[in-house]
């Protein structure tokens, strides 16, 4: 078995005292951090896969991730730029109702490694939550707003809603995560939609040159 596949089954079995150390030795052994990081999305389909399947509950997804967070926080040093260009402030959350973390962690790395500071306020993050931010940083660029549950689209939607209300216009509002498309992005008056992490950060630049 190749580490690479090492770092999938660890990942999928919830192994987070092994994971990073078998990323440790996969990138030893010369492999790319992007090909790491890709293979530990992927084993979390998987567990996505078997919740759907109800092979596997909550627990073992929550364990999972856990365990992809373990490698990330290996590969992060790895992803992350230098900080010395500054494109501006960006402020990510998760939606109101919403717990998943792990797509928006990697966004949040990605646009800082992209030039902008983040102010990353978590998950499950209220509406009013991203406007007192904004509010106190009226220099913000960019606001993202990522989501993993069809439950929660509407929160995204009131989000966005609330946002626009403000009047603001010196920012840009993106939006993402597995339930998103450039469709519904548009119907919500989003800015943006990008469908993964590196996108994001491509699209951020994009947005304020
Ligand atoms: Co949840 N969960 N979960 N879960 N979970 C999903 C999302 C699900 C698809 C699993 C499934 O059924 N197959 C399903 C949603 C179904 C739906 O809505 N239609 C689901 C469900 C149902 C639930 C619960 C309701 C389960 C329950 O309690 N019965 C519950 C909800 C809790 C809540 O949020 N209120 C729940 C809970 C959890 C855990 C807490 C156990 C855990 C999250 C832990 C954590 O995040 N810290 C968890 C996990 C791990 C998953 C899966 C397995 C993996 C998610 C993940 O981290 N993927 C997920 C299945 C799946 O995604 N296939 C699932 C890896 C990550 C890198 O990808 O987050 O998609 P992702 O991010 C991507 C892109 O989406 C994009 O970039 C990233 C890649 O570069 N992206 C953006 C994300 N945000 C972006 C923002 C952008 C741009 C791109 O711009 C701003």
């Amino acid at each position: 078995m190749s580490k690479i596949q090492e770092i999938s089954t660890a990942v999928e079995t919830g192994k987070s005292k092994l994971v990073p150390t078998l990323v440790q030795e996969a990138l030893a052994e010369g492999n790319k951090a992007t090909d790491i990081l890709n293979a530990m999305i992927n084993a979390m389909g998987v567990v996505g896969d078997k919740f759907s399947a109800g092979e596997i509950y909550v627990p073992e997804m929550l364990v999972a991730a856990r365990a992809m967070q373990k490698g990330v926080e290996v590969l992060k040093p790895l992803l992350a730029g230098d900080g010395s260009v500054s494109l501006g402030l960006c402020i990510i959350g998760t939606v109101a109702g919403d717990l998943h973390d792990i797509g928006k962690n990697l966004v949040a790395i990605m646009i800082e490694s992209a030039g902008f500071e983040v102010i990353d306020l978590g998950v499950d993050v209220p509406a009013d939550k991203f406007i007192e931010t904004i509010k106190a940083h009226p220099e913000v660029k960019i606001v993202a707003c990522s989501g993993l549950l069809t439950t929660t689209m509407p929160a995204m939607q009131e989000t966005v809603r609330a946002i626009r209300a403000l009047g603001l216009t010196g920012f840009k509002i993106m939006v993402g995560g597995a339930p998103i498309t450039a469709e519904f992005a548009a119907e919500i008056g989003a800015d943006a939609y990008t469908p993964d992490a590196g996108a994001a950060a491509v699209k951020a630049k994009e947005l304020v040159s």
